[in-house]
């Protein structure tokens, strides 16, 4: 068939799918073992069954898959606990991951390896797990890092890395589509939807790039009188119309939504510190560091406020950050008042 007819017919005859993508990003890399490629082959997996899970998830309630028992009498798992098994059971048959770090599991989990695994991998297997219940887009999160000696047996510091050490990360949506959105750290930003007719990944969003300046802010604002000096400046700023520029506020309070509609269309999101959490909600490793790679892989910035996000070491698997992140000229607008509203203080504490 000519691919004009192909084309007539809506049947894409050429796909890039996530496994073939992975393997032509592998040919470019000869010194790549292909350890990465196994490792994005599980994660692409259980992303897929996770999917499937979410998208039972309205009917199997109905057998209580809330962590109640079904008509047989037989106890369901709550989705994210779910979700955390099967990430744990792709990735621990790949033998190239000798340790991972989940929302879900309190201490790092290590993965008995034949041989010596390179890499560590942090997620959150089902991040807005507030929103399963009523039915609004969740996702679920990843960075990978490579062990600094891997010729030894895995340790706790193999994980307490910063974000800029980051090799891959990515995050999966489950909303109207399933999308694996994935960021390497040449500064690739690739999005692949799941064609469920074939249960492949296709690349449908290639090189992402975030537009510079957006109109769009996403905070949880029923924080806002717990928040600082220069967060409640600058959420004033955006609500003042200025010339024609008028920001709209959307807050789904899913990170992997919040963040991936910020890629797309720009603008910022913010989950500050505030009087009642002085760190922030958001955890480190799994959601600040991944969703900051991405965003800066794919030209935004990402900061605390004052200091770059991806920067920072972390010392412990589930600590908190305060995470801003979005296109650069918005997050540049409010890292200045920051920036101003510090050297006022200095001034009146000197
Ligand atoms: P959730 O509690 O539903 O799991 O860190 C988890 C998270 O969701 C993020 O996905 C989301 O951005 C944030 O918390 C929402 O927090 P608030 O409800 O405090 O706004």
């Amino acid at each position: 068939m000519d691919s004009q007819r192909a084309k007539f017919l809506s049947i894409e005859s050429n796909p890039i799918t996530l496994a073939r993508a992975i393997m032509s990003d592998q040919r470019r890399h000869p010194e790549a073992k292909g350890d990465l490629t196994m490792i994005l082959s599980s994660l692409m997996l259980a992303c897929k069954f996770v999917s499937n899970a979410v998208r039972k998830a309205g009917i199997a309630s109905l057998i209580g898959i809330s962590g109640s028992s079904n008509v047989q009498g037989e106890q369901q798992k709550p989705l994210d606990i779910l979700a955390n098994d099967i990430f744990i059971n792709s990735l621990k048959y790949c033998n190239k991951i000798a340790a991972l770090a989940s929302e879900e599991e309190t201490g790092i989990y290590i993965i008995d390896n034949p041989d010596e695994a390179k890499y560590v991998i942090a997620f959150d297997p089902l991040d807005g797990s507030s929103n399963i219940d009523v039915n609004v887009s969740i996702g679920s999160i990843f960075a990978i890092w490579k062990r600094p000696d891997y010729s030894k047996p895995v340790v706790l510091e193999d994980f307490l890395r910063t974000g800029a050490e980051v090799e891959v990360s990515g995050y999966c949506i489950y909303g109207s589509s399933t999308q694996l959105v994935i960021a390497t750290k040449e500064g690739k930003v690739d999005c692949f939807t799941l064609d469920n007719s074939i249960g492949d990944f296709i690349l449908t969003h290639p090189n992402l790039r975030i537009p510079k300046k957006g109109n769009i802010y996403s905070v949880n604002e029923g924080n806002s009188h717990f928040w600082d000096k220069s967060m409640k400046e600058y959420v004033n700023l955006v609500k003042t119309p200025q010339d024609d520029n008028t920001y709209s506020l959307r807050y789904v309070g899913s990170m992997v939504s919040d963040v991936h509609r910020t890629l797309l269309y720009g603008g910022i999101f913010l989950y500050p510190a505030d009087k009642k959490s002085p760190n922030g909600k958001l955890r480190v490793l799994y959601e600040v560091f991944p969703m900051s790679f991405i965003v800066e892989a794919a030209g935004g910035k990402a900061t605390d406020g004052r200091r770059r996000l991806l920067d920072i070491k972390a010392h412990d698997i589930h600590q908190r950050s305060p995470c801003i992140l979005g296109s650069p000229d918005d997050v540049d607008t409010i890292v200045a008042i920051y920036a101003k509203n510090d050297e006022e203080e200095a001034k009146n504490t000197n």
